[in-house]
């Protein structure tokens, strides 16, 4: 083996992770949250050609579903998310008519491959902590480490911009609930706030996902299970197609915004 300097390799991690930090401080899309429904909304966007990151307050990229249900590490997609899982090349199994099992270690890391893959790409360990709102709008996201929030060190944060910003953030919906704080405008929900997620209902959740899928603020969008808790529909525990195509949905509506 070739003789090996440990300051080279200090100086091509830090000059590699700068340079990609500095061309993503204006990108099309940005997206808080590396949960499967953040993950497909980035490999949409970057497989259609936008210039797209996704900012992950964890070390991995994943969110909820590594967990499956209860640990058991399978989760269950229905007939409708099936070409998704398809498309991705993740194998699922038919349990009975409509219902798939999927591996969940496969299906959260091949989500997470492809998507990097298609030229999504992912910032983990930081946490997006404010957004920022021009005439109206949101026009970024506003950055820090995670580690300093868990420290909870007085460290200022620093801003990127994009055209668009995705609220992938799951059950607690971070973004929307800066936006409702620090706005003066009502969101685009029934209520013009956020209604917050009703008890377990796969059908139902299910059933919704995709009518919640919506841009609840000029420039900020809403997907996965965070859409449902915005929209006030329930949460639908270990299954997981409406993840995934919320993800695709909201990443077609951007798309269309976008070019008009
Ligand atoms: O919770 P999560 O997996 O969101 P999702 O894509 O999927 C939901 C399912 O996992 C499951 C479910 C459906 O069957 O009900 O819960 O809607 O992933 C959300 C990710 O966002 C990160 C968080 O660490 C998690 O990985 N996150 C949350 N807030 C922030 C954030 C933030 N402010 N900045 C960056 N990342």
């Amino acid at each position: 083996m070739k003789e090996l300097n440990d300051v080279i390799v200090s100086k091509a991690i830090i000059k590699e992770y700068m340079d990609d930090l500095l061309d993503y401080t204006e990108m099309d899309v940005a997206i808080g949250g590396g949960g499967p429904s953040g993950v497909t909304a980035g490999y949409y966007l970057a497989k259609a050609g936008y210039k797209v990151a996704l900012f992950e307050r964890k070390l991995s990229i994943g969110g909820g579903m590594w967990g499956g249900g209860m640990m058991f590490n399978k989760v269950v997609v229905q007939e409708e998310g099936k070409r998704i899982l398809d498309e991705f090349n993740i194998k699922s199994k038919p349990f009975q008519d409509n219902y798939y099992t999927v591996d969940s270690i496969e299906c959260t890391s091949t989500l997470c491959s492809k998507a990097t893959q298609a030229g999504l790409k992912i910032f983990n360990l930081m946490s997006i902590e404010d957004v920022m709102i021009r005439k109206d709008k949101i026009n970024g996201v506003v950055l820090n480490w995670s580690s300093v929030e868990m420290a909870g060190l007085h460290i200022d944060p620093l801003t990127v911009e994009s055209k668009a910003v995705i609220d992938a953030t799951g059950h607690p919906t971070e973004i929307a609930k800066i936006v409702e704080k620090k706005s003066q405008k009502n969101l685009n929900t029934t209520t013009g706030k956020i209604i917050g997620e009703g008890s377990m209902w796969a059908d139902r959740a299910e059933n919704k996902i995709l009518e919640n899928v919506s841009e609840i603020y000029p420039g900020l969008y809403v997907t996965g299970m965070a859409a449902n808790a915005v929209h006030g529909s329930p949460r639908m525990g270990p299954i997981f197609g409406g993840m995934l195509l919320s993800g695709e949905y909201v990443a077609k509506k951007i798309i269309q915004n976008l070019e008009k």
